[in-house]
């Protein structure tokens, strides 16, 4: 039993670990940092800037970033910005040509207690993405592997029977590590984002080296009541999910029920830690993309 909840005895432990370490995120968004950040950024919208700015490489609808530019690219607009270290394009690791995006030396808080450093960009995505999003990006980690929940991307939209809105208002997929291992989430809107839909692989995430990661986000599934459990690949390798639950706190008796949606609106990368980071660590992402059919992993050579 947890909370009034009948789990079996794995995914209590699961529940207990997992809301350990994730109530640092409860205290976290209700803080003027948070609602600050959301409430101050306008509600998705067409962006015929951004749109046109990217290059539409491989199949059509797919939008591509190789931070080439040597800095931010056009479409993105700094997001979250806590604790200390920096989110920058800068040429100091690269998966291919000269730059790539940087979260550099990434500190503060403690693992286990609240607030963690966050470091992200968002982009507003073209009208008419379409509920289904197929993502790739290439992530070196080093030199560790954090112990705390540590987000990379994720993407929104809007509820049933919404169209675009604030990003406070959206739901949500998320890739993620959490304990030292690959993680995916399905979210409802943040703050508070649960209760969610928790999968915890048992891959360890790549250290010292390039990964490519791929993710399948599918809010409509036809013939599905809700959106599907998120799929996440590691270098062509698709993960499996040892770990599954639900999170809330308090706990909640109803399972989740992941809300479809029509078209996603809004993107953010970077690193956002939920708990603290006492070992300062650097994460490159390079040649990110997203669009409706899977991308893969080949790409320029390293
Ligand atoms: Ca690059």
């Amino acid at each position: 039993m947890c909370g009034g909840i009948r789990y079996v005895t794995r995914r209590v432990c699961d529940v207990r670990c997992y809301s350990r370490w994730v109530r640092a995120r409860i205290l976290a968004v209700t803080p003027g940092w948070l609602l600050a950040s959301c409430l101050s950024v306008s509600s998705p919208s067409p962006s015929s800037v951004a749109s046109e700015a990217v290059s539409h490489c491989g199949s059509p609808g797919t939008l591509c970033w190789d931070f080439e530019e040597g800095r931010v690219p056009p479409g993105w607009t700094p997001h979250r910005d806590e604790f200390e270290g920096q989110l920058q394009v800068d040429d100091t690791r690269t998966h291919s040509g000269r730059y790539a995006l940087h979260a550099k030396a990434l500190l503060g808080g403690r693992e286990g207690l609240q607030g963690g450093p966050k470091k992200t960009l968002r982009f507003n995505l073209p009208v008419n993405f379409g509920p289904v999003l197929w993502g790739r990006v290439f992530v070196y980690t080093s030199p560790a592997r954090p112990m705390s929940h540590a987000g990379l991307f994720n993407a929104r939209y809007p509820r049933p029977g919404r169209e675009g809105g604030a990003f406070d208002t959206l739901d949500w997929y998320e890739v993620a590590s959490f304990q030292e291992r690959y993680m995916a989430i399905w979210h409802p809107p943040e703050p508070p984002g649960f209760p969610e839909w928790v999968q915890v692989s048992d891959t360890p995430v790549v250290l010292d080296a390039w990964a490519c990661l791929e993710w399948h986000f599918d809010a409509a599934p036809g013939g599905e009541a809700q959106a599907a459990e998120p799929r996440v690949w590691v270098d062509g390798v698709e993960l499996a999910w040892p770990r599954r639950f639900v999170f809330s706190d308090p706990p909640v008796s109803a399972p989740v029920v992941r809300e479809k949606g029509r078209d996603f609106t809004v993107l953010e990368v970077g690193v956002f830690l939920y708990q603290g980071l006492s070992v300062p660590t650097d994460w490159w992402l390079d040649d990110l993309a997203v669009g409706p059919r899977r991308i893969g992993c080949a790409g320029p050579s390293r």
